[in-house]
C-alpha cells in the first residue's frame, strides 16, 4: 500500500469524497440566522463561513465535494454557485449542492445521519473509498491528508478528528472521548454535563470536531443500520458514533501543529459571542489564524469593489482606523475605527466612532453615532445619533440583543421596528 503525503496531490486523497453538512439551523445565532443558514454567515471581511472547510479540502487535495444543505440555504446555494463552481466534472472534480427533498425521500432530513442516508445513492455513484465527513460551520485550517493517512495506517472503520478544548468549554457543547495508548476511542459521549478529561490533565478534555472519516462500504452499512433504528434521532454524535464506538474499530486522530504540536486555532462559530470573538481574533497584531498565508489560501467569491477609502472631513475630522480590518468598498469620512473589522460597502460618516466591533456588508453608519462591542448586520442604517453598546439597560429597550457576554447585536428589522414606533 503506497501512502501519499504529499499537501496537494495525493492518491488518498483522490480516492476520498467530502461531504459538508451545512444545513443546521444555528439557533443560537439567533436574529442572525434569521433569513441564512449558519454556514452562509459573512465572516472575516470578506469570506463565508462554510468558505474555510470547502478550502481546507481543496487545499488538502479533496476535489470531490458534496455539500448537504436544509435550512434557509437560498444565500448559501447562490454563495456556492458563485464562488465554488469552478472545479472541472470532466477531470473528476465537482462541488455537488445536495438540498433536502430531492433525494431518495420526500422528508426533510431527519438528522445529519439522515441527510447522508438519503445521500447514499449519490455515495455510491462516486465509487470513493473513503468518506470525509465535515461541518460546514468550523472555522480552521487542516490538512485533512494527514488525518486520511493516520486512517489507513490505523486499520480503523472510522476516525474522528479531535482536540483538546478547556472542560468547560467541552460541557454540553462537543462530543467527549476518552481513548487509549493507541488512539482508540474508548467511550465516546454527546455534549456530557460533566466531561471525561485527559489523562493528567484535569482541566482538559478531548472533543470530538465534528470530522469523520469512514471506509465508505462500512459507512453505508452503518447509514443503513440507523436508519431502520426505530429508536435513533438520525444523528452522527448521538447514534452513529456511539452505534461504531460500540462495535468497530474506531481512532482519533489529534488535529495538533504538526510542528510545534500545539493545539491550532479551530473555532464552532454557533453563538454570538464566538462569532463576534473569531471575526475580532482575525484583528490580533499576530492572529492564531493566519488568512495571509499563501499557501494554505482561503477562497471565496466577492463582488468587485473599489479598494477602502478614508475621508478627512472638511472640519479636519480625520477618517482613520486602527488595529482593524477594514474591507473593500469601505468609506470611512472623519470617524475613528478601533479595534474593528468592518465587511465590504460599509460607510462610516463624520464624527462616529466604532470600536470593538464586527460590521457586516452593506451597513450606513450616520452621522455623530457610537458603537462599541456590537454586530451590526447586514444592510443596516444606523441613524445619526444613535448609541450602541454603551448602555446595555438602553440597548434592550430599543429591541436590541444583548448576548451573555455583553456584545449588541443589531439587525434591520429592529432598527426598523424602532423607527415605526419613534
Ligand atoms: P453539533 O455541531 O451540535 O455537534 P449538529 O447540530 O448535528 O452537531 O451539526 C453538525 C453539522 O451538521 C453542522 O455543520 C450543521 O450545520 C449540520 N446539520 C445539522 N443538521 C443538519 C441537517 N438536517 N441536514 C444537513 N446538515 C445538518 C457536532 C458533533 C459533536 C462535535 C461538534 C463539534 O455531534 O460531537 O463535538 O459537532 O462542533
Ligand atoms: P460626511 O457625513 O462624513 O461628511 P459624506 O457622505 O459627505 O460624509 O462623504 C464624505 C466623503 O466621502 C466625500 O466628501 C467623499 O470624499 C467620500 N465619498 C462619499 N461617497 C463617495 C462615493 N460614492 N465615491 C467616492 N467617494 C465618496
Amino acid at each position: 500500500m503506497v501512502i501519499a503525503t504529499s499537501r496537494y496531490v495525493s492518491q488518498l486523497t483522490k480516492d476520498t469524497l467530502a461531504l459538508v453538512l451545512a444545513g443546521g439551523k444555528g439557533t443560537r445565532l439567533c436574529e442572525l440566522t434569521e433569513d441564512q443558514s449558519k454556514p452562509a454567515l459573512h465572516f472575516g471581511g470578506k469570506f463565508r463561513v462554510i468558505d474555510f472547510s470547502l478550502s481546507n479540502c481543496v487545499n488538502s487535495g479533496i476535489k470531490q465535494i458534496g455539500i448537504v444543505t436544509q435550512y434557509k440555504a437560498h444565500s448559501l446555494l447562490r454563495h456556492l454557485s458563485q464562488g465554488w463552481s469552478h472545479l472541472n466534472r470532466d477531470m473528476g472534480e465537482f462541488v455537488e449542492l445536495l438540498p433536502a427533498t430531492q433525494q431518495c425521500s420526500s422528508n426533510w432530513y431527519q438528522g445529519t445521519a439522515d441527510a447522508l442516508f438519503q445521500n447514499i445513492a449519490f455515495i455510491k455513484e462516486q465509487k470513493p473509498k473513503y468518506v470525509l465527513v465535515l461541518a460546514g460551520d468550523h472555522i480552521y485550517k487542516m490538512d485533512y491528508a494527514d488525518m486520511l493517512a493516520q486512517h489507513v495506517q490505523s486499520g480503523a472503520d472510522l476516525t474522528i478528528g479531535g482536540i483538546e478544548v478547556p472542560v468547560n468549554e467541552a460541557a454540553n457543547a462537543f462530543g467527549v472521548m476518552q481513548v487509549n495508548e493507541n488512539g482508540r476511542v474508548i467511550t465516546f459521549r454527546e455534549k456530557p454535563a460533566v466531561p471525561s478529561t485527559l489523562p493528567g490533565d484535569p482541566s482538559m478534555a478531548l472533543a470530538s470536531m465534528g470530522i469523520y472519516v469512514f471506509n465508505t462500504d462500512f459507512l453505508i452499512n452503518e447509514l443503513q443500520k440507523d436508519a431502520d433504528a426505530l429508536d435513533s434521532k438520525h444523528d452522527f454524535g448521538n447514534d452513529i458514533v456511539p452505534q461504531c464506538i460500540a462495535n468497530c474499530e474506531v481512532h482519533t486522530f489529534r488535529f495538533r501543529d504538526p510542528v510545534t504540536q500545539l493545539r491550532p486555532y479551530w473555532k464552532d462559530v454557533g453563538t454570538l459571542d464566538s462569532f463576534w470573538q473569531a471575526n475580532i481574533d482575525l484583528i490580533e497584531v499576530t492572529p492564531k489564524l493566519d488568512i495571509y498565508d499563501n499557501s494554505w489560501p482561503i477562497w471565496t467569491y466577492q463582488k468587485q469593489s473599489p479598494p477602502a477609502k478614508f475621508v478627512f472631513n472638511n472640519n479636519n475630522r480625520r477618517g482613520s482606523a486602527t488595529d482593524s480590518m477594514v474591507s473593500g468598498g469601505c468609506i470611512i469620512s472623519g470617524a475613528t475605527i478601533d479595534r474593528s473589522l468592518l465587511f465590504f460597502d460599509v460607510h462610516v460618516h463624520s464624527y462616529s466612532t466604532i470600536t470593538e466591533s464586527v460590521i457586516l456588508p452593506n451597513v450606513e453608519v450616520g452621522r455623530d453615532v457610537h458603537i462599541h462591542r456590537a454586530i451590526i448586520a447586514q444592510g443596516c442604517c444606523i441613524p445619526s445619533g444613535t448609541k450602541i453598546g454603551l448602555d446595555h439597560a438602553l440597548d434592550r429597550a430599543r429591541g436590541f440583543r444583548i448576548s451573555p457576554n455583553g456584545v449588541v447585536l443589531v439587525t434591520s428589522t429592529m432598527l426598523e421596528k424602532n423607527r415605526k414606533l419613534s
